[in-house]
C-alpha cells in the first residue's frame, strides 16, 4: 500500500510540472512556434536585462516556444543578414529590436512576401508601409525626454550647487546612438519639455552611443572645454551617464552635487549611483519585454489581432527614493 501511495504522488507532482510547464505558454499549440529574435548587441545593462528578459521567457515557454536568438553587435547589416536567415529557416515569426530607424524597407518587404509576422520589439522604424510590421512593443521615448525635463525643471533649485546661478543653467547632452529611434525622441522630448523655461540652456550635444566609455570620452571633452560652467549632465541613458560621472570625479568635480545628472533607464546602476548621492534622477525605461513579446507571438498564429502599439508603462526615480527602491529593482 505504501509504495503504491508513493507511486501515486510521484506521479501526481511529475503531471503537476507538466502542466505548470505548458501553463506558462498562454495557449495549447499543435507545435511550436519558431521565432527569429535579432538583438541588437550587448552595448549596455539595459540591453543585457532586454536580452535576459526575452531569453528566460522563451525558456519558461519551451513547450510552445523554440527561440533562435541573434546578436547584431550593434550593427544593421547583421540584424538584415539574420532576418534573411529567419525567412530562409521559415521561421513562424520575426521580431526584432531596430539598432537605427531607416533602411529597413527591402527586408521588412522579403519578410511580408515569405508571408512571416514581424514584431518590433523595444525600438521603431521609419517604414512608409506599416503594413511591414504587425505591432510595436515597447517605451514612449518621446515621453521619457518629456520627463526627464520635467524633473529638471522642477528639481534644479532644490539639489543645485549654492553658489550656482539659477537664472541661467548650463545642460550638456549624451545623445544615444546616432540614427536610433531612443535617440532621436529623447532628444526631441527633452527640448519639448524645456520649451517654456530658456533659462535652461543645451550647450553641447554629442552622441556616446549608449555606453559608458562612450559617455565616459565625451564628457571627458565637455570638461575640457566647459569645466565648471557646466551644471547639468542629460544621458540618454544610465550607462552613458555612469561613464560620464567617472570623468567627472576623474576632473575634480563631484557628480550629483558640482554637476546635476539626469538619465534614463532606470537600471540598477543607476540606483546604486543615486544611493552614493552621484546621480540625480532615472527616468525608467523598462527592458522585461519577453513576456509582452511571446504572448503576442502565441496570439498570432492563434490567428488573433494585435494591437499596432504596445506602450510600457513606466515611472520617474529621483534620488530620494533610491534607496528603499533598490531592494526591489529587477534589472
Ligand atoms: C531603449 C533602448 C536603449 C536603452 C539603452 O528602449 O533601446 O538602448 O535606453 C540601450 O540603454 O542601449
Amino acid at each position: 500500500m505504501k509504495r503504491f501511495a508513493q507511486v501515486v504522488a510521484v506521479t501526481l507532482a511529475v503531471m503537476t510540472m507538466a502542466s505548470f510547464a505548458s501553463a506558462q505558454c498562454k495557449y495549447k499549440h499543435d507545435k511550436k512556434i519558431v521565432v527569429g529574435f535579432s538583438q541588437i548587441g550587448a552595448e549596455s545593462a539595459w540591453r543585457a536585462a532586454n536580452t535576459e528578459s526575452i531569453q528566460s521567457e522563451a525558456q519558461k515557454r519551451a513547450d510552445c516556444i523554440e527561440l533562435k536568438f541573434s546578436d547584431a553587435q550593434q550593427k544593421q547589416e547583421n540584424q538584415i543578414k539574420a532576418i534573411r536567415s529567419f525567412i530562409a529557416q521559415g521561421v513562424d515569426v520575426i521580431a526584432f529590436s531596430p539598432v537605427v530607424e531607416s533602411g529597413w524597407e527591402p527586408v521588412l518587404q522579403e519578410a511580408k512576401q515569405a508571408g512571416i509576422p514581424v514584431i518590433l520589439s523595444d525600438r521603431a522604424v521609419d517604414v512608409k508601409d506599416d503594413t511591414l510590421w504587425v505591432s510595436f512593443m515597447g517605451s514612449d521615448f518621446v515621453e521619457e525626454g518629456r520627463r526627464s525635463a520635467k524633473w529638471l525643471v522642477e528639481s534644479y533649485d532644490k539639489v543645485k550647487r549654492a553658489d550656482k546661478s539659477a537664472d541661467e543653467v548650463n545642460i550638456v547632452e549624451l545623445v544615444g546612438t546616432v540614427g536610433s529611434a531612443p535617440a532621436n525622441d529623447r532628444f526631441s522630448g527633452f527640448r519639448e519639455g524645456l520649451t517654456d523655461f530658456p533659462k535652461f540652456k543645451i550647450i553641447a550635444s554629442q552622441s556616446a552611443d549608449f555606453t559608458r566609455a562612450g559617455g565616459k570620452q565625451v564628457m571627458e571633452a565637455f570638461l575640457k572645454t566647459y569645466g565648471d560652467k557646466i551644471d547639468v549632465v542629460y544621458g540618454h541613458n544610465d550607462d552613458s551617464a555612469l561613464g560620464a560621472i567617472q570623468a567627472i570625479e576623474e576632473f575634480g568635480l563631484k557628480p550629483g552635487k558640482d554637476i546635476i545628472i539626469v538619465s534614463i533607464d532606470a537600471v540598477r546602476g543607476a540606483f546604486e549611483a543615486m544611493v552614493e548621492g552621484k546621480l540625480n534622477c532615472t527616468v525608467e525605461c523598462s527592458p522585461l519585454l519577453g513576456p509582452q513579446l511571446f504572448d503576442a507571438a502565441e496570439d498570432l498564429v492563434q490567428g488573433k489581432e494585435l494591437p499596432k502599439r504596445i506602450v510600457t508603462n513606466e515611472g520617474v526615480f529621483p534620488s530620494e527614493v533610491a534607496k528603499e527602491t533598490l531592494p526591489q529593482r529587477t534589472y
